[in-house]
């Protein structure tokens, strides 16, 4: 050992400790196999404008209905910073229920990196996204679509051409995409939320009764999706 310079060494050292770590995630992901994952941004709460809590309210009602129709399956609610409020919000509302934590928690990172920089491997990601389906815009939107590469837009186009608000579309990720290849996502749903945001199309100018009907319907026609691909 003594003969490899001193920088050799300490790039050796960086490479197995990377492979102990890869040998941990490989193994828990090898544990949880058939744990099929779906991670979702909070819908509707930023560029849209949407109330907090009653944003929170809505995912802990309707994560507390899905849960328990599966067995090998868990929702991520995922948000960018540990300063997130609808974070923060969920999880003490959610810790007032009796939710399995093995099928519901949440999550801090990029959605678009979360195997990569977090080493939670999630099948299936959701997208707040727009009527017409197209990327760019910002928020997370802009970050699948980017993340993904043409190969989404394409495989979206091809499953419909745009959304109402309330309703998801499933879809399937070619395996060329770069979301796929080095993050293991297989399936992105786009889902359309309610819009409290005057600059943005179909705004409900504050009706929270439409609101939040809207909001349940989306979360409704998420988790159907992710059950349609669990089964
Ligand atoms: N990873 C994880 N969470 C994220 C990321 C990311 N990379 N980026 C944003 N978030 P938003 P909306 C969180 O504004 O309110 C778009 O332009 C963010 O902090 O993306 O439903 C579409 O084209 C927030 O908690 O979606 C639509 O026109 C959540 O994702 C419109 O915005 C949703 O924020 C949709 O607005």
């Amino acid at each position: 050992n003594s003969s490899i310079p001193n920088d050799t060494k300490l790039e050796s050292e960086k490479v197995e400790g990377r492979a102990i770590d890869y040998a941990g995630s490989y193994a828990n992901q090898v544990s949880l196999d058939d744990t099929l994952t779906l991670a979702f941004p909070s819908i509707s709460t930023a560029d849209f404008q949407f109330n907090h809590e009653k944003a929170a309210d809505i995912i802990v009602e309707k994560v507390a209905e899905f849960s328990n129709k599966f067995e090998n399956a868990r929702l991520v609610l995922v948000d960018l910073t540990h300063k997130s409020k609808i974070l923060a919000l969920v999880k003490t509302k959610v810790a007032e229920k009796n939710i399995d934590t093995r099928k519901f928690f949440t999550h801090v990172g990029d959605i678009t990196r979360l195997y990569s920089t977090g080493g939670l491997r999630c099948n299936v990601i959701a997208n707040a996204a727009n009527w017409r389906l197209k990327p760019g815009g910002g928020g997370v939107n802009a970050a699948i679509f980017n993340a993904a590469g043409p190969e989404l837009e394409s495989a979206t186009k091809e499953k419909v051409k745009s959304l109402s608000p309330g309703n998801a579309v499933v879809v399937p990720l070619p395996s060329s995409s770069p979301l796929f290849t080095r993050e293991g996502v297989t399936h992105v749903i786009h889902v359309l939320g309610p819009n409290m945001n005057p600059q943005r199309p179909n705004c409900l100018n504050n009706d929270y009764n439409k609101g939040c009907k809207i909001l349940q319907d989306a979360y409704t026609s998420l988790f159907e999706g992710f059950v349609s691909i669990v089964r």
